[in-house]
């Protein structure tokens, strides 16, 4: 008797004519036997699919350059395919399953002929965990099935839990033949199923990662009651060995990563890292909210990466202990053998290749690693990975950081009255563009809980959705807006960031213990600035007031914007946030009353 996956496995087989199928093991054994096919086998063009780097100095880690057309997400040829438009909301590009079925199967048709078809079972969090998910992906390019070894656990267990059930989480990935044209990510959230094709990039490709853990998780944590939010998850130990846990949802470019490893400058204090893109959010039986991430690997920005800004993840590269680590798309110095990246430790190198191997020297207005280039690596190696990592029931949250890039307007650290006015920070989220985005420098994007282009049903809803998470959740996390990006007149950044975060996470965590004041504003309760340690920051007196500065000018504006934002969701934003926006609105109008 074959089992609905066996069938279902058959049936892509057919479709996609394959010239073997290998159901993985994800076993190292087998991680090393495919990467081998990527070095001998396997090309994109006439370059093989992997390159090994420098043994002694980069242990068991190889590089990867993609087609030049393929590296970074393509939110244009992102699809969310409900029956109704409604449901995929102004926030999705949306097709009819009908009609998205009809024009990829044929796109689908023959695509890995010559090829061998990698069926990948894998689970999304620990096999033992309630939250967890059993799931399958099909692809046809070594890249990616040793990557999903890294993002996942891939192994026979979920193949063991899938058993006879047919409503487990199908991905189909080709890479066909990289066409930007014929390139689609098509998600069927009703059928858990996700169909990829012409793209090799992980976001577009690791269909485990934001497809199914953040677009199709999130449809069924609405359906479900729980919420899959982009968000790194961070427990912070005191120094008398107390651990917080917190998440934090920001943008891209706003250092998520580097938060997630922070090395504190305060001493005493320690950051342990359990995830730095997804986290899966539960009401446990105590009433409180409980947070597992379902990945196990970093799929991280490298330029920018150094001993400054994240010592830790330099370590984490540099470990070894679960194979294998990748790069994508960085330059490589061919005296050494090593990857580089703008932003690096040292001297550039004199002889480099630029990311699509052209000689690259310094002072040439090109970048030499791809602005988007990244590793994968799995997070078992990094040294200050949290020992609840692994734990089935995850880790209590006491507070939800909310992030973003704003040169002026928000405070560097905010705490919401309550659960309410907290989703209401989270939806107003807006972030500027950085130089590295595809985006114009220093354009404001809205972007609540840094979900835009992750949620996989109408905004409008999800909103929803989290106050009535908050109504089941007898003591809730406080919610924090936080911005290490104000500048001064200058244009300089008024904080230093990195490592000396900690001291805003410091106040985060004594705020959870009950353990330190603040004053009500307008905006919600901000530190009293003595409560703040600042020994041993480069920030003066005046600067730290200014970093807490509330200009209602500006907030008129802000407000405005809001509101303009909202209104695409017509009746689906729910009244409780308009309120709020009203609030806020009517709060500044008093004040402005009080000064005249
Ligand atoms: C990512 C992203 O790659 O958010 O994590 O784009
Ligand atoms: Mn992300």
């Amino acid at each position: 008797m074959t089992t609905p996956l066996e069938r279902w496995v058959d049936e892509q087989a057919k479709l996609c004519k394959p010239d073997k199928i290998h159901w993985c093991d994800g076993t190292e054994e087998e991680a090393r036997r495919i990467v081998e096919i990527g070095i001998k086998e396997e090309k994109i063009g006439n370059t093989p699919v992997f390159q090994e780097l420098n043994k002694e100095a980069w242990p068991d880690t190889y590089f990867h350059r993609s087609h030049p057309t393929d590296v970074a997400r393509t939110e244009k040829l992102t699809f969310i395919c409900h029956p109704d438009k409604e449901t995929a909301g102004p926030n999705n590009n949306w097709m009819h399953p009908d009609e998205a079925k009809e024009k990829l199967r044929k796109l689908f048709d023959g695509c890995m002929k010559g090829r061998t078809m990698y069926v990948l079972p894998y689970m999304m969090g620990n096999p033992d965990s309630p939250y967890a998910k059993a799931c399958i992906q099909i692809t046809d390019i070594s890249y990616v099935a040793v990557s999903m070894r890294i993002m996942t656990r891939m192994n026979k267990t979920a193949i063991k839990k899938i058993g006879n059930r047919d409503d487990f989480v199908k991905g189909l990935h080709s890479v066909a033949d990289f066409d930007p044209n014929k390139r689609f990510i098509m998600h069927f959230p009703e059928e858990h199923l996700v169909w990829s094709i012409g793209s090799g990039y992980g976001g577009n490709a690791l269909l485990g990662k934001k497809c199914f853990s953040l677009r199709i998780a999130s449809y069924l944590g609405l359906k479900e009651g729980w919420l899959a939010e982009h968000m790194v998850i961070l427990g912070i130990e005191d120094p008398k060995g107390n651990v917080t846990y917190m998440t934090a949802a920001m943008p891209s470019a706003c250092g998520k990563t580097n938060l997630a490893m922070l090395e504190s400058a305060l001493p005493g204090y320690k950051v342990w890292i359990l995830g730095d893109d997804i986290a899966w959010l539960n009401v446990g039986p105590d009433g409180r909210l409980w947070a597992i991430n379902p990945e196990t690997g970093l799929f991280g920005v490298a330029p920018g990466t150094s001993t400054k800004t994240n010592p830790n993840m330099l370590k984490t590269l540099k470990g070894k202990k679960f194979y294998p680590t990748l790069f994508t798309n960085t330059a490589l110095n061919t005296d050494s053998n090593e990857p580089w990246w703008e932003g690096l430790d040292g001297d550039i190198p004199k002889n480099l290749i630029d990311w699509q191997g052209k000689p690259w020297r310094a002072g040439q207005e090109t970048k030499a690693a791809h602005p988007n280039s990244r590793f994968t690596v799995s997070i078992y190696n990094a040294p200050t990975l949290s020992k609840e990592f692994d734990n089935p029931k995850g880790v209590p949250i006491s507070a939800i950081i909310l992030g973003s890039r704003r040169t002026k307007l928000i405070p560097l650290v905010v705490e919401s009255f309550d659960w309410e006015h907290g989703v209401f920070m989270g939806v107003r989220i807006g972030s500027e563009t950085t130089a590295a985005a595809i985006h114009k420098e220093g354009v404001l994007r809205r972007d609540p809980m840094a979900m835009l282009p992750f949620c996989g049903y109408n905004m409008g809803d999800y909103f929803r959705h989290w106050l009535n998470i908050g109504k089941k959740l007898k003591n809730p996390p406080k919610i924090y807006a936080v911005n290490w990006f104000k500048v001064d007149e200058n244009g300089k950044f008024m904080w230093p960031g990195f490592g000396e975060n900690i001291r805003v996470l410091e106040w985060i965590v004594k705020r959870t213990q009950n353990k330190v004041g603040a004053q009500d504003t307008a905006l919600g309760r901000m530190p009293h600035l003595k409560a703040l340690n600042m020994k041993g920051a480069c920030v003066s007196a005046k600067e730290l007031k200014k970093l807490f500065e509330v200009n209602p000018a500006e907030w008129k504006a802000e407000i405005s914007d809001i509101n303009k934002f909202l209104d695409q969701f017509g009746s689906h934003t729910p009244k409780e946030i308009r309120n709020q926006c009203k609030k806020l609105e009517d709060s500044f109008k008093k004040e402005c009353a009080k000064v005249h």
